[in-house]
């Protein structure tokens, strides 16, 4: 199991308020924070009835919201909107989503605080797809994406939203991604690390340069290939 590292090595530019930022808890929290993690991970690991499987725990995924709640969308509501610099901005249903070709991607999930989760299915729409099927125009250079909670946002260059590894995912561990988890559909950015993985996506919009996402503007690497940023040296999941 990965021992839970709220913070990062010193010298780098993650500091350790903006991580405890990013685990939900503010400066009163400071202080107990990592002591309570381990607690929650011990009693997750020792109980042999499964019943505390719930909490997060070592090799689990945690819940991450900037927001304090979000509400829901189903199948009749949800729609994803692609627009900016392209020839076809167009809108998506969850029915106009599945009838795309879903490729299927199994990697380790690597949150940027410590914790991974290994071998993680996700399965969607190659982004590049709906790019393609949007009409980039020439001068465009990267992609933002917004969420229906309102508050988060990411970006990625032009070049890397086109990698097959980064899909508009409807699945993910075999099962349609769950409202907590971003559903009914989540960014998937498979190399880089989770912060990049947009929960709740609402909006693909094609701009002329990468404008920071809600992390990054927090002082996270924008190009945060796993291993290889944000002063973190994980092994690499691919
Ligand atoms: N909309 C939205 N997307 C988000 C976040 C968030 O707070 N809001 N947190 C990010 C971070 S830091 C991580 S580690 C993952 C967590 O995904 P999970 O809640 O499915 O484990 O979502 C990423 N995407
Ligand atoms: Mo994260």
């Amino acid at each position: 199991m990965n021992p839970t590292r709220p913070d990062a090595p010193q010298g780098t530019p993650v500091g350790r308020r903006i991580v405890l930022g990013m685990l939900g808890l503010g400066a009163a929290g400071v202080a107990a924070a990592p002591l309570l993690q381990r607690g929650v991970e011990a009693l997750a690991r020792q109980d042999p009835t499964g019943l505390t499987d719930a909490l997060p725990a070592g090799g689990a995924f945690r819940y991450y919201s900037v927001t304090a709640s979000v509400p829901p969308k189903n199948a009749r509501t949800y729609r994803l909107r692609v627009d900016g610099l392209v020839d076809r901005p167009s809108t998506y249903t969850l029915a106009d989503l599945r009838t795309e070709p879903q490729t299927r991607l199994v990697r380790d999930v690597q949150c940027v605080t410590g914790w991974r989760v290994p071998e993680t299915p996700f399965e969607g729409v190659r982004l590049s797809r709906l790019l393609d099927a949007a009409g980039v125009r020439p001068e465009a250079r990267a992609v933002r994406f917004t969420c229906f909670d309102g508050a988060y946002s990411e970006s990625l260059t032009l070049e890397q939203a086109r990698r097959d590894d980064v899909l508009v995912a409807l699945r993910m561990q075999d099962e349609p991604v769950s409202h907590e988890h971003g559903g009914p559909v989540r960014l998937y950015v498979a190399p880089m690390y989770f912060y990049k993985s947009a929960k709740w996506l609402s909006g693909i919009t094609v701009t002329d340069a990468v404008r920071p996402g809600y992390w990054e503007e927090r002082g996270y690497d924008v190009d945060a290939w796993v291993g290889r940023s944000n002063g973190r040296e994980d092994a690499p999941t691919v």
